[in-house]
């Protein structure tokens, strides 16, 4: 079968340095060999790969646009790259790498002590430490500031008590960045596997990202030693900070799931005869087909724009918002245009759009709804809080 050559219908490669196409062209390449032919299996078992998070570490995409402690020292484009092929191949696969880089190693690199930068960022640059996010809990999704989990000052340690729920890797993670009020302010501490009171169950039963651990992170009275805080940050900012990263990722890697369901759906409409012609015939499929080519383009210039500016230390907040929202946006309607285009077989494990529909599901939903980005934006555009 022919190489995946990828979608760069405005020759954005130009636009890119060597090493950057260097690290798209690896990522491509062992997506496309080693986790392509293995996902629908992992998938129906509602498992992660964990086998392969050995050889994810070796990529370097773990932490990649780090700079130190073992980190890749990359460009932001290198790592938004590296985040388009491996959701080419799952989201819960770009879900893992953005867990892990971004909202973990992020904000140790970013608000830690020198002493916890030594101690977790080259182990988890490798995969040898799994990391997870915990600011999301049952009763505050897109509120997180209204949060119930605290922390308490006990002499020489902390002692938590609360429930994260929907916690990306939380099953898998050697580590926790969980973030508590402490005298209510928020603050970010990091929890380790072993400690008393702290456990992960999974959670089951997900018809999207099963391919990716999820759990609930139980804090009972979990008590942790004081050096385990960040020192550096307190507030909201602290967790919003690294989200900025993250949704970053997401602008990149949904156009990845997108390119994977426009170029199935491109092969499916050449080969499938309907009254006796290909369907790729009809004008009504090459008006999807070209639909989707134009979002794909316009995400793609979107994307690499604020990758430029976010390397330049430039871009806002808002400007990373409109980002993922559009490119979620654009890539689970591309997703649902490509299932209609396969027909029937749209919905068998055979292809991979309903798998990539399903996903781009949650993807719309976390790391903040599509609705919460616009109320950002209408927010930047007006002046006035919608929230409440
Ligand atoms: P607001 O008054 O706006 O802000 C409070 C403080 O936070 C600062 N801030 C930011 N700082 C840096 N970057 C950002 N993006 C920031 N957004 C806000 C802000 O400047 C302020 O700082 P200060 O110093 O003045 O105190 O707070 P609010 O309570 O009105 O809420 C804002 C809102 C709704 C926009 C925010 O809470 C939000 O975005 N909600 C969505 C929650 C969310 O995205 N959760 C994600 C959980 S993690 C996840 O989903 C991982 S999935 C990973 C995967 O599997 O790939
Ligand atoms: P809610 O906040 O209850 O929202 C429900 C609906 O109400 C949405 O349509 C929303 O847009 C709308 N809404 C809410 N407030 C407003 C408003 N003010 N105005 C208008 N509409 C509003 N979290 C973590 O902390 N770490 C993780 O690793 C993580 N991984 C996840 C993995 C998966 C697979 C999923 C599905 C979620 C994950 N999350 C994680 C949680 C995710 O960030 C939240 O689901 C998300 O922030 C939304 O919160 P919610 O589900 O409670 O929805």
């Amino acid at each position: 079968m022919a190489r995946y050559q990828g979608l760069d219908f405005y020759n954005i490669d130009a636009q890119l340095t060597e090493e950057e196409r260097m690290v798209r062209d690896l990522v491509r390449k062992w997506t496309e060999d080693k986790f392509v032919p293995i996902i629908e299996g992992h998938a129906r078992a509602g498992t992660f790969p964990t086998h392969l998070i050995p050889e994810i570490g070796e990529m370097g995409v773990l932490g990649m646009n780090l700079h130190g402690y073992e980190c890749g020292g990359m460009s932001n484009v290198a790592y938004g790259l590296a985040c388009q092929e491996l959701e080419r191949g799952d989201s819960g696969l770009r879900s893992f790498v953005s867990v892990q880089g971004s909202l973990v190693m992020f904000p140790i690199w970013r608000f830690g002590s020198e002493a916890q930068k030594q101690k977790y960022l080259p182990k988890m640059a490798k995969g040898e430490l799994i990391g997870c996010f915990g600011l999301t809990e049952p009763d505050f999704g897109s509120n997180p500031g209204g949060m119930l989990t605290h922390a308490v000052d006990d002499g020489d340690s902390y002692v938590l008590n609360g429930a994260k729920m929907w916690i990306t890797n939380a099953p898998l993670a050697h580590l926790a960045v969980v973030w508590a009020k402490l005298d209510g302010v928020i603050r970010g501490f990091i929890v380790e596997r072993g400690d008393a009171g702290f456990s992960t169950p999974e959670m089951h039963g997900k018809h999207s990202l099963r391919a990716s651990a999820t759990g609930e992170i139980v804090l009972q009275d979990c008590r942790i030693p004081k050096d385990r805080i960040l020192p550096e940050v307190r507030g909201l900012k602290g967790p919003m900070s690294c989200l900025n990263n993250a949704r970053f990722g997401i602008s990149w890697g949904a156009l990845g799931a997108a390119m994977a369901c426009y170029h199935s759906s491109r092969d499916y409409a050449l080969n499938r005869i309907q009254f006796g012609k290909p369907i790729a015939s009809f004008q009504l499929v090459q008006n999807k087909l070209a639909w989707m080519l134009r979002e794909i383009t316009k995400g793609q210039l979107l994307a690499l724009h604020v990758g430029r500016m976010k390397d330049e230390g430039k871009v806002t907040p808002e400007q990373i918002s409109l980002a993922k929202m559009n490119n979620v946006d654009i890539a689970l309607q591309i997703a649902r245009v490509s299932r209609d285009i396969h027909g029937a077989n749209g919905i068998l494990d055979e292809y991979p759009v309903m798998r990539h529909a399903a996903n781009l599901e949650s993807v719309y939903t976390y790391e903040g709804t599509h609705d919460i980005h616009n109320l950002i934006l209408g927010r930047w555009i007006t002046g006035i809080s919608a929230f409440e």
